[in-house]
């Protein structure tokens, strides 16, 4: 997968439309166009990190700020206080489908654990 045929940075580029949520110059965030609860977002780095595989101490910063924007989207969605999940799928044997890092901000409804 490379920059140019990667879904993730076309959304990126604007080549693909999709919900926005909130952007700042490190990260984007956008509603996951499969929703698996009420409240279902993705939040992506806009380098292409392909999964946490390639993330060094280099991107503490940005892996910080990624759980720091979950929780503003958390808030502003209302579902900080009831409960919302972070999931960052890694590889082929826990359902990675999109090879371009990326969290999950899932809420609003009840969940199971573990998960299947
Ligand atoms: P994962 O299975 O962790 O790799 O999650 C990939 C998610 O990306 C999946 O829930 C569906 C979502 N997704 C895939 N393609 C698109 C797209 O073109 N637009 C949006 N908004 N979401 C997408």
């Amino acid at each position: 997968m490379n920059q140019k045929t990667c879904v993730f940075c076309r959304i990126l580029r604007r080549e693909v439309p999709a919900k926005l949520v909130y952007e700042n110059d490190q990260v984007l965030a956008f509603e996951d166009v499969n929703p698996v609860a009420p409240v279902h977002v993705l939040i992506i780095p806009k380098e292409h990190i392909g999964s946490i595989n390639e993330i060094s101490p280099l991107h503490d910063g940005l892996m910080g700020q990624m759980v720091t924007v979950a929780k503003e989207i958390a808030r502003k969605q209302n579902i900080h206080e009831t409960g919302f999940r972070l999931v960052i799928n890694n590889g082929v044997d826990v359902g990675q489908s999109v090879f371009h890092l990326h969290m999950h901000v899932m809420g609003g409804r009840a969940m199971a654990w573990p998960p299947g």
